[in-house]
């Protein structure tokens, strides 16, 4: 049996990814392809406990190198308890975000070395990166909007800040896409979701 494909879905807050996770999903699923949707942090029981501690708001601060071990410690299990297992049955695995997530966050948002995480990636999934990375690009404010109106709950740690931290980690993901496009599809996400969602199904079909 052939391996599944990686797919991984990267932006800023509000870009879309989850809604257009489901559709990538549906869309493959109407052509006879097994895939599952599932997402970082968490994804199986014990990252989402993960998840729960880097994104709570809480009393005690969390370091930015916490905040990044925390985001690894979570991918650790997440990529050996689900997604090589799946990929290895030949399902098809759509992510919402993977270490690009840590590279615009962690490395152009919070200034850590890139290096250092390039290290952490290569240690926790090694050889496993992803088939297609679709990039859902939109301005910040837009996203923060959006996601605003959806959420209706209190931010979490990284929907509280500020602007400027928004316009770096979508500044990152740009560099990340001009850096690797074989790998990397820029969809402009500010448009309507029936436009978005033929730019993502062209991509799908190149795979
Ligand atoms: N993080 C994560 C790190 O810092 N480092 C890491 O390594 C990792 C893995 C996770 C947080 O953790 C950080 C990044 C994040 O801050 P999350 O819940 O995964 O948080 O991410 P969010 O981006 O906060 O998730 P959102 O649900 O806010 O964004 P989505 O999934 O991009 O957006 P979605 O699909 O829920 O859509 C939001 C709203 O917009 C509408 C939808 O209907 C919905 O109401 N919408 C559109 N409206 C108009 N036109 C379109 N084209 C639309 N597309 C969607």
């Amino acid at each position: 049996m052939s391996r599944g494909r990686f797919i991984t879905l990267e932006g800023i807050e509000g870009a879309g990814k989850s809604t257009v996770a489901q559709l990538a999903v549906d869309w493959l699923g109407a052509r006879g392809i097994t895939a599952r949707v599932t997402r970082e942090p968490g994804g199986t029981p014990l990252a989402e406990r993960v998840r729960k501690i880097v994104l709570e708001r809480g009393p005690e601060a969390v370091s930015p190198q916490a905040e990044t071990l925390l985001m690894f410690a979570a991918r650790s299990i997440h990529v050996e308890n689900l997604i090589r297992p799946a990929l290895a049955r030949g399902e098809w695995v759509i992510c919402d975000r993977f270490t690009d997530a840590t590279r615009a966050y962690q490395g152009y948002g919070r200034g850590l070395d890139q290096a250092w995480i390039e290290q952490l990636a290569l240690a926790v999934h090694g050889d496993l990166q992803p088939d297609c990375t679709l990039l859902l690009d939109l301005p910040v404010a837009m996203g923060l909007s959006r996601a605003r109106g959806r959420s209706g709950s209190a931010a979490d740690r990284f929907e509280a800040e500020v602007e400027e931290f928004f316009e770096r980690v979508r500044k990152g993901y740009l560099l990340i896409a001009q850096n690797d496009p074989r790998r990397v599809r820029v969809v402009d996400a500010a448009r309507a979701l029936p436009d978005v969602t033929e730019q993502v199904t062209r991509a799908l079909e190149s795979l």
